[in-house]
């Protein structure tokens, strides 16, 4: 097999039959004719491959969704119009009321939320089992788990194996959200997890202009997701949007070790500075979870680093946070620009303030995805940015 650098450019994607076209066209087409009734008949029936209608499928779309079950080693993929629309498709695919969800946090605020709110109509149970750990949470009626690679935004890093190998002795399905690792620098599915999902608006589009979601795993599972998502819920993705995660994908390789590289400089930068109390960073010695990161990751410790002020509170956060000049204050991740927001307020203030503390979401917390800028002129911006606390 190749290396993940040659396949992130050539998988899924081949020069375009008719034209020769290399850059995989967009198919920008509601509806495909299918010539007679009959055809159109057996294509509706499943009984013949091809395209009928976007919404089901769509060979731009098809495309990405090759390009990104081959970088995570799945045998099948489904795009989404966004990372939340796959959260969304995958639960209603998969659980049924009286089904228990089991999920070890934090998570993006956004999903916990979603989580919740299913739980909530359709009498699914979810239990966070961040402190009680994951065996003690599993009961007969636990049906999936859920992770994420690297939590958003504390940047705490899962077991993977150990939590594959928990779920899987009974007959449980895991979800591993790698939004923030990529396959670059984590493949779940090698390592027992059974659904990968991605918010690929981050680092899989890479330049934070398109927003899509993905779910990849064994073409039973996938396909249950892609009837309920697609067939039902009607959350495809845009032809024009896939382009641009096809585009987008071809250099993630290159653009995840510069954000590595960035995300280190300031790291250890942000570790040595008097007005940090805490720094968040895999790649730091100190991270409590450095060695298992360094045993279950390859080439690098990403790109987020999330850091905590010494004191101050969220009026100390602002004043940093409104001082900075490269980093753009906004939410969202993984642009080759870099970007700096205050979670308690934003990525996180759709979960309760109890629940933000369990998780360690504090007001002084600021959370950074490092671009791929040069790391001097990242590490002197916030350095004049936490000037500003004397
Ligand atoms: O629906 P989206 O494409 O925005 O993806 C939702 C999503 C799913 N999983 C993870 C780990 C995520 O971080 C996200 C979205 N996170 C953004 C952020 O944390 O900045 C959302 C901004 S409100």
């Amino acid at each position: 097999m190749h290396h993940l650098r040659t396949r992130a450019v050539h998988a899924g994607q081949r020069p375009d039959p008719t034209t020769g076209a290399i850059a995989t066209p967009i198919a920008q087409t509601t509806a495909f004719g299918y010539g007679t009734l009959e055809r159109g008949a057996a294509l509706f029936a499943g009984e013949l491959p091809g395209y009928r209608y976007s919404r089901f499928a769509n060979p731009t779309v098809a495309a990405l969704e090759a390009k990104l079950a081959d970088l995570e080693g799945a045998s099948s993929a489904v795009a989404f119009a966004s990372g939340t629309a796959a959260c969304s498709a995958l639960l209603l695919a998969l659980l049924r009321p009286g089904d228990e969800l089991v999920f070890l946090g934090p998570l993006y605020g956004g999903t916990e939320g979603l989580l919740r709110a299913y739980s909530e109509r359709w009498g699914i149970q979810v239990r966070d089992a961040t402190a009680s750990g994951l065996e003690a949470a599993l009961t007969p009626a636990t049906r999936m788990v859920w992770v994420e690679t690297l939590t958003n935004p504390t940047l705490r890093v899962h077991d993977l194996a150990a939590v594959a190998r928990t779920a899987r002795a009974r007959g449980i399905t895991t979800v591993a959200d790698n939004t923030f690792c990529t396959p670059c620098l984590v493949r779940p599915l090698e390592l027992g997890v059974d659904l990968v999902l991605h918010s690929m608006t981050k680092y899989l589009g890479g330049h934070g202009d398109a927003t899509g979601g993905v779910v990849a795993g064994s073409e039973a599972l996938v396909r249950e997701v892609r009837r309920t998502g697609l067939g039902q819920v009607g959350g495809n993705l845009a032809p024009q949007e896939a382009f641009l995660f096809l585009r987008g994908v071809k250099t993630l390789p290159l653009r995840m070790a510069a954000h590595c590289v960035g995300a280190l400089a300031v790291a250890r930068s942000l570790a040595a500075h008097p007005a940090v109390r805490a720094v968040h960073y895999p790649g730091l010695q100190s991270h409590p979870q450095h060695a298992l990161a360094q045993r279950q990751w390859q080439g690098g410790f990403g790109g987020m680093v999330t850091f905590e002020l010494a004191s101050g509170g969220r009026s100390a956060a602002a004043a940093v946070l409104d001082r900075l000049q490269l980093f753009t204050q906004a939410v969202s991740l993984g642009d080759v620009d870099s970007l700096a927001c205050h979670p308690a307020s934003t990525t996180h203030s759709f979960v309760s303030a109890e629940a933000r503390a369990a998780a360690g979401v504090t007001e002084e917390m600021i959370r950074l995805s490092v671009g791929i800028e040069h790391p001097d002129d990242l590490v002197a911006d916030l350095e004049q940015a936490l000037g500003v606390l004397g």
